[in-house]
């Protein structure tokens, strides 16, 4: 039902923008007749393009000077900063996971490596109050990359967030994140 109205709808928007083209292109002798209307056009084309330009480089300035997302390492070389994330190995089994190393420190990325030994499992990492912090498919044959960056040292958990067998519900795993 969902589907038959969109395509109404969508056969309709088509025939209107059809509708249109033909409409301008009747038209399009007409405008010829008053002098300077199209000079009048073309220069506003121009004052419109260039606000356009000015407007979406000040956006792009303004809004890509910083990724969005957590890089993979912190600092730059040349600042003398530069400490590569820490790689940690993460494997799914049912019903267990398998960190290594499974220490890992506060206030730099982390570079979960995540993959499995069988099924497809989630790899959802929880806070202590258990809110979800960041998760991927631990899927065989396959490595995805989570970059996660713990601001607090404590304990963390690991819950499955894919359904994986019987005991799905059991696969948990916790780790720490020190200080230092
Ligand atoms: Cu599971």
């Amino acid at each position: 039902m969902v589907q038959h109205v969109a395509w109404v709808i969508t056969l309709i928007a088509m025939g209107a923008v059809a509708l249109s083209f033909l409409w301008v292109a009747a038209r399009a002798g007409e405008f010829a007749e008053y002098p300077g209307i199209v000079e009048r056009a073309y220069r506003l084309r121009k004052v419109l393009f260039v606000v356009l330009l000015v407007v979406s480089g000040g956006v792009s300035v303004l809004t890509l000077g910083e990724l969005p997302y957590a890089t993979a390492s912190y600092g730059t070389p040349h600042e003398g900063t530069f400490r590569p994330a820490q790689v940690v190995e993460a494997v799914g089994s049912r019903w267990q996971w398998e960190l290594s190393p499974g220490q890992i420190v506060a206030g730099r990325p982390v570079q979960f490596r995540v993959t499995s030994t069988d099924v497809t499992h989630g790899f959802g990492i929880y806070d202590d109050a258990m809110h979800l912090l960041a998760q991927t498919q631990a899927m065989p044959g396959y490595t995805n990359v989570l970059t996660y960056t713990f601001q607090r040292p404590g304990t963390y958990h690991l819950l499955c967030l894919e359904y994986c067998g019987v005991a799905h519900h059991g696969m948990m795993g916790e780790f720490t994140v020190t200080s230092h």
